[in-house]
């Protein structure tokens, strides 16, 4: 997949880029992530990308111009995927979205900063606004890495046999069991027994009821759309009864 981040600082996604497993894919080939900095295309005599807003108000808006002719750029005939505005207006971000997302073999993601960017910008050149969450940033690089690092991890390839990510919360629809390793005991709270057993069976049933247990208390909402078996269900009966509830 390759992936075009248009930003005034490109600067702030570099880091993130370059360590752990979103470093490893780039370096693979899987996924190909191009920073553009869009103030070069700003056709202002300083290279401004931001002005006053009409009307009055507090802050700077992106320019129209700098934006649309940088998107332009990089989305020519051959351009086939999404392209996205990061915006607390947009359409709530979801693992399901992540999943459609990285079907696809572009996506083009725009970042604003200060107040935002020139409506018109967002008319001629935006497919779609995407919000990571109801709370307010200082620009949009912050979501377009949280984008970029979810949808990384579900191209084949990118996580390897040990790190799959089938097996995790929202992909099963459940929040994850707790995880131990060594040492099995730590500051007297003990690893449990069941999970030292080698049974793995029981240690299967064991985390299913504890992902069951704590989507239950947290997140309860989520168990409405989980398919249950016969001891799934058993388990949800206990629980809701040892709550009170019958
Ligand atoms: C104008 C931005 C771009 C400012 C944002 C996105 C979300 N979910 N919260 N805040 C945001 C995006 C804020 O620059």
């Amino acid at each position: 997949m390759r992936i075009k981040v248009l930003t005034i600082f490109p600067e702030m996604l570099r880091p993130m880029l370059e360590a752990s497993i979103l470093k490893r894919a780039i370096d693979a080939g899987l996924i190909e992530v191009e920073l553009v900095d869009i103030r070069p295309f700003s056709e202002l005599k300083h290279k401004n990308t931001d002005d006053y807003p009409f009307g009055g108000g507090p802050g700077m808006v992106m320019l129209a111009q700098p934006i649309v002719d940088a998107v332009e750029s990089c989305t020519g005939e051959a351009f086939r995927g999404k392209r996205l505005y990061l915006s607390p207006r947009g359409r709530t971000f979801t693992q399901k979205m992540a999943e459609e997302l990285s079907k696809e073999d572009e996506l083009l993601l725009l970042c604003g900063h200060y107040e935002g960017v020139d409506q018109r910008a967002i008319d001629l050149v935006i497919d779609e606004e995407v919000s990571i969450g109801d709370y307010v940033l200082t620009g949009g690089e912050l979501g377009a890495l949280v984008i970029i690092d979810a949808v990384a991890r579900l191209i084949p390839g990118v996580l390897g046999s040990d790190e799959s990510s089938e097996d995790e919360s929202f992909s099963s629809g459940l929040l994850e069991y707790p995880q131990y390793t060594r040492p099995r005991e730590y500051r007297g709270l003990a690893v449990p027994d069941i999970l030292l057993s080698g049974d793995h069976a029981k240690i299967a049933r064991w985390r299913r009821d504890r992902a069951l247990e704590l989507t239950y208390q947290r997140r309860p909402e989520l168990l409405e759309n989980i398919e249950m078996d016969k001891k799934d269900r058993i388990f949800m009966q206990a629980l809701r009864e040892r709550h009170g509830e019958a």
